[in-house]
């Protein structure tokens, strides 16, 4: 393909004379272009993959490099004065997801398109996403994310369906993003939406009117649901989600030739997380309407219908009232109640009903009696689900239950974001790994040698010197690329334990302030956003940045530690953030955290991972050996039985532990609270309180290992052969977290495509 030709016939123009802003609308439409013509229309089995987030990244330098195009572009524009790096800057990256399961989401899209398979996702197309982070006076405010602008790689389709909510009927219009398989075919990610959807109705950060249903449908990605007005608007995305969902599904099919009868020839549904669940009674409910019988109706969606659960807590697992469902979307209510009947006349079993004491619809008891296939993301959570969170489901459907534990894209989480680490591995082992990521092991052999060690070493710091150039650019702040980058990266959660990541650093602080000077010099990075209504998540952020303040302004110990808490983390920071990362922490309280994938990413890129034994950090550490991971805290069992017999007392510890105590004393010292300029600062006040009544997710237990496990990880880096290797080994045992791999065994599972 003639790229210069394209380029310049879209332009009208030379590359020389055009702007950056043209060259950009040009990029979009000549990738579009080159990505429809590898669409297939064959395959008569097809996935859709719903969910109510996709994470993607932007995606001009993916789609460049999924079609093979990026170094003929790279090189045309250099050729032109022209620069690819400042032209991304004007991609927006779109802000359709949240967080682990989102961008799980996207991966699958890339390696389904890359393995050749038929599948497509479905979600919505979110006008102002999650929202923006921004930081003031040291604490999160959210602004809205406005991504869609003029140009994206986004596609108006003619594609519409009414959908009746509420006693109302909408039209909603379908947009499509390609999705580009490497060195294969194009799907797509099919978007729905409405055309009346009315921004200026945000007011003030990101409230609106959450009645206005025709203007806010598609504003925001998780709107606030701490008042009815908000749950109910949960109900009304999610409802309009899979109603669309569900037409198009059964369009396609028709016009394929199947007969309905016979769906699951042509059809499977992955239900990502219990937001799409409302696809099964709706599903049910379009057969009805195109003739069949509520029991073949039942039985054909039961055969096309797969779950996919990605976590444990609790207040995820979703339960809407039927008073909700009722006035929202009256035409599914009787088909939920049959479909409860009829599990509760056949198994005595009041826990795994559908419709419970108290009115709630619990869409995971849906999932799970009337989907084929209930997945956990890793082994452990999936042992877990089994044995205890849906112990019961499991005993009546063992064959249901199965473990696809989770995998990231090789072709963002490396090619595109560490060309360095990419070109030098193709040096040593050949390219052979981008496609088949076992092929990495072959890296092993160089474990021993000093020269391949040093160049290793030598492109971690090239990444930590473009990523402090970043920072410098975008924040103002300087860092120091000869520290130990630490880093913590993920949604914010008490879960996650970003406190205790916390804790450490201002233990670390005081023992400089005390004259105790640390050998190592370290960078503590944390990447987070917290949701808008979770008070204790905000008060930690608040925590880190007061640190964070308190530090900046101190040449002491800004000498030995800096704590650096970025504003607004999202793809396009991980891709800059992770490659430069020494030590990943991957630190949730074990039993909590279903899989993790940011654990992948950052062993892919060569870092080495400081962690408990909990979701996918079990397999990691079993890939690569004991030697080179650093494990600590309580096991996933001693959790579960502390929970049960309800021992654990944080004021004990508190008690006891001098450290602790000295630790969180310090969040209402003088010189934090001083910071706030008043005598009393709320929020951190509400923090220690938290740390000492009710420590939810158990910090204090795992206090004293992980700050020694961190200690030692911190001074084993001084030998940076020795480091090297445990990074070099690393990279060569993260083959099986490639999500090619997991989106084969989906296949070959559950999904069944050609
Ligand atoms: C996340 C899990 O927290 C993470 O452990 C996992 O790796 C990821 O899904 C992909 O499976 N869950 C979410 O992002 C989430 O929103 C609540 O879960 C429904």
């Amino acid at each position: 393909m003639d790229i210069e030709k394209k380029l310049v016939d879209e332009l009208g123009k030379n590359i020389i004379e055009a702007t950056n802003e043209e060259i950009y609308r040009a990029l979009v439409s000549v990738v579009n272009k080159a990505a429809i013509d590898k669409e297939e229309r064959n395959g008569k089995k097809k996935l859709y993959y719903i969910s109510a987030e996709f994470l993607i990244g932007k995606l001009l330098s993916n789609n460049l490099i999924n079609l093979g195009l990026f170094d003929e572009v790279h090189e045309l524009l250099e050729k032109n004065g022209k620069n690819l790096g400042d032209i991304e800057e004007l991609d927006a990256e779109p802000s359709l997801g949240n967080g682990g399961l989102g961008r799980l989401a996207s991966c699958f899209l890339d390696s389904i398109a890359t393995l050749g398979l038929n599948g497509d996702g479905v979600g919505l197309n979110y006008h102002m996403g999650l929202f923006k982070q921004t930081f003031k006076d040291r604490l999160q405010s959210e602004i809205p994310d406005k991504w869609i602008d003029k140009d994206t790689f986004l596609i108006k389709t003619d594609v519409s369906y009414p959908v009746s909510m509420g006693g109302k009927m909408y039209n909603s219009v379908m947009y499509d993003l390609l999705v580009t398989g490497y060195e294969n075919r194009t799907n797509r990610l099919h978007l729905f939406d409405l055309e009346t959807i009315d921004s200026s109705i945000i007011k003030n950060g990101i409230d609106f009117d959450k009645e206005a249903v025709d203007k806010n449908l598609t504003l925001f990605l998780y709107p606030d649901d701490s008042d009815e007005a908000g749950r109910k608007l949960r109900i009304y995305q999610q409802y309009f989600m899979v109603c669309n969902a569900a037409h198009l599904i059964l369009d396609e099919a028709v016009s394929k030739g199947s007969d309905l009868y016979n769906l699951d020839e042509y059809v499977v549904i992955q239900i990502n997380d219990t937001h799409p669940t409302m696809v099964i009674p709706e599903l049910i409910r379009q057969l009805m309407e195109r003739g069949l019988s509520i029991d073949d109706a039942i039985e054909i969606t039961n055969k096309c219908c797969a779950y996919t659960n990605h976590t444990i807590l609790a207040e995820a697992l979703e339960k809407w009232p039927i008073g909700y469902l009722k006035s929202i979307v009256p035409q599914i209510v009787p088909i939920i109640e049959v479909l409860d009947d009829r599990i509760r006349r056949k198994y005595e079993d009041e826990s795994i009903a559908i419709i419970d004491r108290n009115d709630f619809v619990s869409m995971a008891a849906i999932d799970i009696n009337y989907g084929y296939s209930v997945n956990g993301v890793a082994g452990l959570h999936t042992e877990i689900l089994k044995n205890t969170e849906l112990n019961n489901f499991y005993k009546i459907y063992p064959e249901k239950f199965n473990n696809k534990t989770n995998g990231i894209t090789f072709r963002r989480w490396l090619m595109s974001c560490n060309p360095s680490l990419t070109k030098y591995l193709e040096e040593l082992i050949g390219e052979g790994f981008i496609k088949d990521s076992f092929l990495l092991k072959k890296l092993e052999e160089y474990k021993d040698d000093k020269n391949v060690l040093n160049k290793l070493s030598e492109i971690k710091m090239q990444n930590k010197q473009a990523f402090c150039d970043y920072i410098e650019k975008t924040r103002g702040i300087i860092l120091d690329k000869d520290t130990i980058f630490d880093v913590q990266s993920k949604r914010l959660h008490e879960y996650k334990r970003q406190q205790l990541n916390l804790l450490w650093a201002i233990r670390r602080y005081l023992d400089i302030k005390a004259g105790i000077i640390p050998e190592e010099r370290v960078t503590v990075i944390f990447g987070a956003k917290a949701a808008p209504a979770y008070t204790i998540a905000k008060d930690i952020i608040h925590a880190i940045l007061s640190l964070m303040q308190l530090i900046e302004n101190d040449e002491d110990v800004k000498k030995y530690l800096r704590v650096i808490m970025l504003d607004n983390y999202n793809v396009d920071v991980a891709e800059k953030l992770i490659p430069a990362c020494d030590i990943s922490e991957q630190i949730s309280l074990a039993s909590k955290e279903a899989s993790g994938t940011g654990n992948m990413k950052y062993m892919l890129n060569g870092a080495v991972t400081l962690g408990t034994m909990d979701g996918a950090n079990v397999e990691i550490f079993e890939n690569v050996g004991e030697e080179n991971i650093y494990i600590f805290g309580l096991s996933s069992d001693e959790v579960i039985a502390k929970y049960k017999n309800g021992s654990y007392d944080p004021k004990y510890y508190y008690d006891n532990n001098a450290e602790i105590k000295r630790a969180v004393d310090f969040l209402v010292s003088k010189e934090m609270i001083g910071l706030s300029g008043k005598d009393h600062d709320e929020s951190l006040e509400r923090l220690y309180n938290e740390f000492l009544n009710k420590d939810y997710f158990m910090t204090f237990p795992d206090f004293d290992e992980y700050c020694k496990v961190r200690n030692k990880a911190h001074s084993d880096y001084k030998n940076q052969d020795e480091w090297s290797r445990k990074c070099l080994l690393n990279i060569a045992n993260a083959g099986y977290f490639s999500s090619d791999r997991t989106i084969e065994e989906y296949n070959r599972d559950i999904w069944k495509l050609q």
